[in-house]
């Protein structure tokens, strides 16, 4: 397929979407409704909304072209051995990873509160990857999946939007991908720190990527 224009800052973007993949990180419902690991540290979680319905616009057209899609889940074994305890213990949380809460043990797998939220459910075939650290690529298969299926460009989109999106970015960026954070489909419990962290991809002629929308997406998978 020829390459596609994406309007994007600092500059357009010229992509092969069959070489493309839309990765969505931990829409979970631990990190975007009341009772899960967002809320255990004292974040406002209703702030993470805003992102689902550009989200759901962006999957849409990710589907209709036959765009690889990766979903990312962060959490942890049920025995927790691969949990870091500098990670469990940071903190003054109303309840740690590991401990019950409403949605079953806060960040583990396999528990309701791990699950992808409703709204952006994988479908059959796409892949979902479970990771125990921000970045989607640290102790995961992600790289592999990407080289096999000859992937070179990164569209970027979940939460939060300083800590797991910008990591990603940011591992993705060293790997040599082009990286792109869809910015209406990334949210943070933080809004400064999500517009911030758009504004640092993009900053110094694009240091770890591009920054564009959902509309833009789906202007140019049209
Ligand atoms: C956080 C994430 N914020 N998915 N995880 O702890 O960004």
């Amino acid at each position: 397929m020829p390459d596609t224009l994406l309007a994007a800052e600092p500059a357009p973007l010229a992509f092969d979407p069959a070489r493309a993949a839309l990765v969505i990180i931990d829409m979970q419902r631990d990190f975007l409704e009341p009772g899960g690991f967002g809320e255990t540290l004292g974040n406002d979680v209703s702030l993470l909304q805003a992102a689902v319905g550009p989200c759901q616009r962006a999957l849409a057209a990710a589907r209709a072209t036959g765009m690889l899609v990766i979903h990312t889940r962060e959490g942890h074994r049920p025995d927790m051995a691969d949990a870091p305890p500098a990670k469990v213990e940071r903190g003054a949380p109303t309840a740690r990873i590991g401990c019950a809460g409403p949605m079953g043990r806060i960040l583990i797998r396999g528990e309701a509160g791990h699950d992808i939220i409703p709204e952006l459910y994988p479908a059959a075939g796409e892949v979902v990857l479970d990771k125990p650290g921000k970045g989607a690529f640290y102790q995961t298969d992600l790289e592999l999946i990407l080289k096999n299926r000859g992937i070179d460009t990164l569209l970027v989109a979940g939460v939060t939007t300083e800590v797991c999106v910008h990591t990603t970015i940011r591992e993705g960026n060293d790997r040599g991908y082009r990286c792109v954070a869809l910015a209406d489909c990334c949210a943070s419990y933080f809004p400064d720190f999500h517009r911030v962290g758009l504004d640092m991809i993009k900053a110094q002629g694009g240091i770890f990527g591009w920054v564009s929308d959902s509309a833009a997406l789906v202007a140019a998978l049209g």
